[in-house]
């Protein structure tokens, strides 16, 4: 139910069409190399897309070690790090943005458990992977890092803001 807005509210022209648009939630999700390498993106993209989350953002990108650094901050100081900088720069990553109410705890339990032998069957690491160091996908974990991953990886202008004719069957 949409609340009725008293007529003295001054919503600068916002309708609550426009505005809940805009308060629309979204993630940055990455295929990387080993899954790009290993032909998975269309079947990851079906499950996204299938579910019910719109695409707004998609590019093929050569990582340089300087993204692939800056997106993995967090970790600088853990033993992996090195290895997984390389990883992340040796072939082709699918960069994408999508978006959709819960998205981004959804997209995380879609993906499933960072060791893959951890992860659920039905989830994309449960069904496609096995080693940690391998785990094909990246998404945000959190309100704040999607923000941030989403200005890191991709220029306002490369993000399309556009809404499903499947909308009014997918949300009540
Ligand atoms: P997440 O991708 O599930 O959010 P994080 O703990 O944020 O997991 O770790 C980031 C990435 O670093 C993982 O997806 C995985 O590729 C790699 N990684 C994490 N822990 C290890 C490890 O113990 N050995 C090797 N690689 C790791
Ligand atoms: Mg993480």
């Amino acid at each position: 139910m949409v609340p009725k807005v008293p007529e003295h509210v001054n919503l600068n022209g916002v309708g609550f069409d426009q505005f809940e648009e805009k308060s629309l939630e979204r993630t940055f999700l990455a295929i990387k190399p080993d899954g790009v390498q290993r032909g998975l993106v269309g079947e990851i993209i079906s499950r996204f897309e299938a579910k019910g989350f719109a695409l707004v953002g998609l590019k093929l990108v050569q990582v340089s070690r300087e993204l692939a650094e800056s997106h993995y901050d967090v970790h600088r100081e853990r033993p992996f790090f090195a290895d997984l900088v390389n990883f992340i720069i040796s072939g082709p990553l699918l960069a994408m943005v999508w978006e959709g109410d819960g998205v981004i705890a959804s997209a995380r339990k879609m993906i499933g458990a960072t060791n893959p032998l951890n992860a659920e069957p039905g989830t994309i690491r449960g069904d496609f992977a096995v080693s940690i160091g391998r785990n094909i996908i990246h998404g945000s974990d959190a309100p704040e890092t999607a923000q941030k991953e989403i200005s890191l990886w991709f220029k306002d202008e490369e993000l399309v803001s556009w809404e499903s004719t499947a909308k009014a069957w997918l949300v009540e």
